[in-house]
């Protein structure tokens, strides 16, 4: 039985500028991603696999320098004597720039290099075919390539599961792929993980190793422990992932004030089935009817949560209050009239008795239950 470690996409160095995340949660982010090729290794370790096997998008060319270079290479040393097979992606294309040519590999470390597929032994009988992205695959003559050969093959490549744009396609559902007589194609790209049979050919996307983006946080981010011998190929999906993205949606209704839904949504995040950690990015959308302006630097700094909140207030006609001011109505004068008090008010109390009379004398006009019993 061979067994091998398979992840890809891990995007070391990816920028997370683009997602409205400040600087030290992005340098935080890009740490784990460290941390996370870190765990990656120790499970090889763990599992004694025969090799660790990466599909592309290793790093991110355009932001990679020569240390994280060096950072990979430390890292894969320490794995010696268990080879590392790379075939490049498009992130890390393999070009006279790359790191794959201008940093010093450690020797367990094998890198695949555009052009056609060729194999490389993994174990005795055990073969690994592979390309850098794009790859060149005339599946027609790979059939020829691999006929009378003996053995287990393997297929290691970045690649899309069918044609798209610009992209090396791997064409799973291609009866010459099935018929080169691949037991598993180990790809890399997509970046949500599914693992799927192909005819004969077990297919597997690890995904990110990490949620990358609000697109990718639903997806599954595995290594997959993949055991292979002449009876099959068996695939074992590992979580790896520790970063998550959270969407919430709080009904402010009836608070009157940013300390109180500071207090309801820092209940609300305590409710979650899942734990709220310092590897949550959240949005939290903030609804209903309220008697108030939200304060979002206030709130910020009132909800007590590990996590990186980003707020959203969702402006609804009946409760924005500044809208309703314009209007040229009845509603739009009361609103006016009541906001003139109530910036002429200095007690917190009178304040808060007077917003209530706004809110009340809204209701009333919007022709909704008003009084001690009404339900908010
Ligand atoms: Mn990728």
């Amino acid at each position: 039985m061979t067994k091998i470690l398979h992840c890809a996409d891990l995007h070391l160095e990816a920028s997370f500028a683009g997602q409205n995340l400040p600087p030290a949660l992005g340098r935080q982010r890009r740490a784990d991603l460290r941390q996370a090729l870190a765990r990656i290794i120790g499970l090889a370790r763990e599992h004694r696999v025969d090799a660790l096997t990466v599909a592309g998008d290793l790093y991110e060319a355009d932001l990679a320098t020569i240390e994280t270079g060096t950072f990979l290479a430390q890292q894969f040393a320490t794995l010696d004597p268990i080879p590392v097979f790379i075939a490049p992606g498009e992130h890390d294309r393999f070009d006279a720039e790359s790191l794959y040519t201008m940093v010093e590999w450690p020797g367990n470390v094998h890198i695949f290099q555009p052009g056609p597929l060729v194999p490389m032994a993994l174990v005795p009988g055990v073969a690994l075919w592979g390309a850098a992205w794009p790859a060149e695959l005339p599946m027609e003559e790979l059939g020829s390539l691999m006929s009378g050969r003996e053995g287990i093959h393997l297929l290691l490549l970045h690649a899309a599961p069918a044609a798209q744009d610009g992209q090396a396609s791997i064409w799973a559902d291609e009866p010459a792929l099935q018929q080169c007589g691949f037991a598993a194609a180990l790809l890399g790209h997509e970046h949500c993980g599914r693992v799927w049979q192909e005819g004969r050919v077990q297919c597997v996307y690890p995904g990110s190793a990490e949620a990358l983006t609000w697109a990718e946080a639903g997806g599954e981010h595995l290594v997959a422990l993949v055991s292979v011998d002449d009876g099959g190929c068996h695939v074992e999906k590992i979580p790896i992932g520790r970063w998550r993205y959270l969407e919430l949606r709080v009904d402010l209704s009836g608070c009157v004030s940013t300390e109180e839904a500071a207090a309801v949504i820092g209940g609300e995040l305590r409710r979650l089935p899942d734990p709220v950690d310092e590897c949550t990015v959240g949005r939290v959308v903030l609804t209903g009817t309220r008697r108030f302006d939200p304060d979002l630097r206030l709130l910020r700094a009132r909800v007590s949560t590990q996590a990186y909140l980003q707020y959203e207030v969702e402006p609804t006609e009946s409760n924005d209050l500044a809208l309703v001011a314009r209007e040229p109505s009845v509603r739009g004068l009361v609103v006016r009239r009541f906001q003139e008090k109530l910036a002429a008010l200095q007690s917190a109390t009178e304040r808060r008795t007077t917003q209530a009379a706004l809110d009340l004398a809204l209701r009333a006009l919007d022709g909704r239950k008003v009084g001690p019993d009404a339900d908010r």
